[in-house]
């Protein structure tokens, strides 16, 4: 057994007692209440949902496992030679809660590394898709066909007991994540790059491995590293981790629920908003000529946007009311390795002009920019122009997250995710409206 599982499996057996007195002792204790502009409105700001994985305060932003995004880069094992950490001890810290010794994250290397071999039918199921359909249909597609792949599913139909349901979740789940990098890459590659396809090279960390794989010099393994800790996780409401663990909950195994996870990150309300943003501004430098508009030209160009009914893209959250922590990150990064370029200019621009509007328009909660606003600045620069790609780059680091909780999900026996509704008529009774 790895040293992870080893580990994992203590730290379950001891933290099962916490969820089970909760549930017996003080399951009838309220937790909050909930409105009608709630129940109409996503469920917004309803608590009925439980992870220790990552928390967001909507002033402070994501900490994951209880770090902030600078404490947690700066915490964990670096890569030699490298500013950014491994991911794979990142996801040690996910799974675990504890950042990684060196003998730690080597052991999550070795894992991944042992497992990720991909079936030559995955590329095969790939290839047989319209070459221009969506890189998310191709990633959604190739997650879905490795579901034969399944030991949850051989475990369970031979009989599972409930407290082992986990065991075979973190199997399943490390195998499909040792993939997912050879699988994105593959779908660049193949989309995009006259189908030249590059090896993998196991002798590089996971980041490094998969910037050799995309055919993109350094320092894009440090981008790579970067992009899927920031993307991994967001705590379980948002819409791609929500969907990973409802479908989950059905004991669906994890290809499906990650199939369906990247399904639900593909919305331009969500994950696709990096290709949006990207598009958007494309769109502005087109009608620029290429030139860089001024303050005073892109106000005008945000309102625009805004008086044609549409959202800008890359600006507002459900939950945050601050700048994104994970776009600062990204924006650090920009000023260290890329401050001349042409569209990170673009988006300081953008970042100056666009909060004052949408405080003036008055609809948006949360003016400021997200994660999604400066994350396709850093993929152009090294090459990677093909804004339809950039949510795949999304879809693997959020894979981590939302697999680390899958497997806590089942740890701790959470049930089968089942809301109730109501009708129009029950809630206006509710409201008290004569009919
Ligand atoms: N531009 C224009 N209008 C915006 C806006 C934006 N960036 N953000 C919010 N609004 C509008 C909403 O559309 C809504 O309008 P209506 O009252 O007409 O329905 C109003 O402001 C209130 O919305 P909200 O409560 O502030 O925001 P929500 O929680 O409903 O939605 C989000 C959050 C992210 C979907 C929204 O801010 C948005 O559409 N942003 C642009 C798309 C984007 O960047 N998404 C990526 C988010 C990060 C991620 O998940 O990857």
């Amino acid at each position: 057994m790895s040293l992870l599982k080893k580990h994992l499996s203590e730290k379950i057996e001891s933290w099962r007692p916490r969820t089970r007195k909760l549930l017996k002792e003080y399951g009838d204790v309220k937790v909050g209440e909930v409105s009608i502009s709630q129940v109409i409105g996503g469920a917004r700001g309803v608590k009925c949902l439980t992870t220790d994985i990552s928390y967001l305060d909507p002033f402070e932003g994501i900490r994951f496992r209880g770090y902030t995004i600078p404490e947690t880069l700066e915490k964990l094992p670096k890569v030699p030679g490298s500013e950014m950490p491994y991911v794979e001890g990142f996801f040690y810290l996910l799974l675990t809660g504890e950042i990684p010794g060196n003998e730690d994250v080597k052991d999550v290397a070795e894992e991944f590394n042992k497992r990720q071999h991909v079936p030559k039918y995955v590329f095969d199921v790939i290839r047989t898709l319209p070459k221009d359909s969506h890189p998310m249909v191709m990633f959604s597609t190739a997650i879905l066909s490795l579901e034969r792949e399944s030991e949850f599913v051989k475990e369970y139909s031979a009989g599972l007991s409930k407290m082992d349901l986990w065991k075979p979740t973190y199997e399943d789940a490390m195998n499909l994540l040792a993939k997912l990098p050879q699988i994105a890459a593959f779908i660049y590659r193949y989309k995009y790059k006259d189908d030249e396809i590059i090896k993998p090279d196991t002798s590089l960390d996971l980041g490094g491995n998969f910037a050799h794989m995309m055919g993109i010099d350094k320092p894009y393994d440090e981008v790579a590293r970067l992009y899927f800790i920031l993307h991994s996780d967001h705590e379980s409401g948002n819409v791609s981790a929500h969907t990973g663990h409802l479908v989950a909950s059905a004991l669906s195994d994890v290809y499906y629920s990650i199939s369906a996870m990247i399904g639900g990150l593909a919305g331009p309300l969500h994950g696709l908003a990096n290709e949006e943003v990207l598009r958007w501004i494309q769109g502005v430098m087109e009608k620029m000529g290429g030139k860089i508009p001024t303050e005073e030209e892109m106000k005008k160009f945000v309102w625009d946007t805004l008086n044609s009914g549409q959202v800008i893209p890359g600006f507002g959250h459900a939950v945050l009311r601050k700048t994104d922590p994970r776009y600062q990150a990204q924006r650090d990064f920009c000023l260290k390795h890329l401050p001349d370029d042409p569209i990170f200019k673009f988006v300081d621009v953008l970042y100056k002009v666009t909060p004052p509007i949408l405080q003036e328009q008055g609809k948006a909660k949360n003016p400021w920019p997200n994660v999604d606003a400066q994350s396709g600045v850093i993929q152009w620069h090294y090459g990677l122009t093909e804004y339809d790609y950039y949510t795949v780059l999304f879809g693997v680091g959020r894979a981590f997250g939302v697999l680390a909780n899958i497997i806590w999900d089942r740890a701790l026996g959470y049930p089968i995710e089942r809301p109730k509704s109501i009708t129009t008529a029950m809630l206006e009774e509710v409201a008290g409206i004569k009919k």
